[in-house]
């Protein structure tokens, strides 16, 4: 199975600065001969992979990147400034393709790897250059070319590094979609009825994590029943597991305990995998009956549990702090 993130960037390099018609003036100079400078050369855009990102989050917000233009010419034949060249921080194995041919233009896999993905327009020429023994005072000078300009797609393999598990109607799809700033594409995805949902979520550094909302847990997936047990051997590449449980159940241990037999029936250390576990919906409970809930499924699982409601929101900023702090970030 995989997740893709897809992104679509216009990138624009600078246009070259113009190059000016001037003359000299100087005292006892009568007439000074041409000193129109040339523009100085366009930005380029750059990409460069850099493995603090995970996720081209940050694209759904900026589209549009520009780089400095070249300045103009000077007199004297001075030639303009060359405008500034553009980085684009993409994460590692990072696709780049030109959007309307599809080609591959580089895979950016290795840290600090660049790609041109747009050329700065050439500074045109001042009338220093024109100077002839024809024309002693030439009034010719040539503007500055624009700059390269591509649309290009992005596209990145996404790793999950978060899974929500819990039996059906927990909330996870609900949950994934509250916390979510951005919704990746599941590319060849081989089932039809069920699919995985995904979310990007923003971490405090700005970038986002992955969290895949594994459906189909029910008794008895880790032997095959319903399409659990397919989704049990995706989530092995997950760092942390979110074990959502609703609250409104009548029997949480029970529930919880059902999605933690199919992990230790599955094998593969995903029962050993760091957890954290929550009673989602927990607006619909009266508070003595939350806090025996709450004591119950401590009691069961040996650890805090949390208490959340995606519906309200309520517990969800501890929830991300203790995420964060189990992932290290
Ligand atoms: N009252 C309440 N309902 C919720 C909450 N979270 C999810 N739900 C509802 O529970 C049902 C199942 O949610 P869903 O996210 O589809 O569960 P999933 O099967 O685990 O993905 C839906 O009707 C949701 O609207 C919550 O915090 N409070
Ligand atoms: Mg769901």
């Amino acid at each position: 199975m995989q997740f893709i993130d897809q992104a679509r960037i216009g990138v624009r390099a600078g246009r070259g600065g113009d190059g000016i018609v001037a003359f000299r003036r100087e005292k006892y100079v009568p007439a000074g001969g041409p000193s129109g400078g040339d523009g100085g050369r366009g930005g380029d855009v750059w990409l460069e992979a850099d493995p603090n990102l995970q996720t081209l989050l940050d694209f759904k917000y900026k589209r549009l990147f520009e780089a400095q233009e070249g300045k103009r010419g000077g007199p004297n034949r001075s030639s303009g400034a060359s405008g500034n060249h553009l980085t684009i921080k993409v994460p590692c194995g990072t696709e780049v393709r030109d959007r309307r041919t599809n080609i591959l233009l580089g895979d950016l896999t290795e840290k600090g790897q660049r790609l041109l993905v747009a050329a700065g327009g050439r500074g045109g020429l001042g009338n220093a250059h024109y100077l002839s023994n024809r024309n002693r005072a030439p009034e010719k000078f040539t503007e500055g070319r624009d700059g390269e300009e591509w649309h290009l797609q992005l596209e990145l393999k996404l790793l999950a590094e978060v899974g929500i598990i819990g039996l059906p109607n927990a909330g996870k799809s609900t949950l994934i979609s509250v916390l979510s700033a951005a919704r990746p594409k599941i590319a060849d995805y081989p089932f039809t009825t069920l699919v995985p949902n995904l979310g990007v979520v923003r971490r405090p550094t700005g970038d986002g994590t992955v969290f895949a909302d594994i459906p189909g847990l029910i008794a008895g997936a880790a032997q095959g029943a319903g399409l659990g047990h397919d989704f049990l051997r995706h989530i092995q590449r997950t760092r942390l597991l979110i074990h959502l449980v609703d609250a409104s159940a009548e029997d949480v241990v029970r529930d919880l305990a059902v999605v933690e037999q199919e992990l230790t029936a599955y094998g593969h250390g995903l029962d050993e995998r760091p957890r954290i576990v929550a009673l989602n919906k927990i607006e619909l409970l009266l508070e003595e009956e939350l806090a025996e809930k709450l004591q119950q499924a401590s009691d069961h699982c040996g650890r805090t549990v949390l208490a959340i409601s995606a519906a309200t929101s309520k517990g969800l900023d501890q929830l991300l702090a203790a995420t964060w702090k189990e992932l290290g970030i």
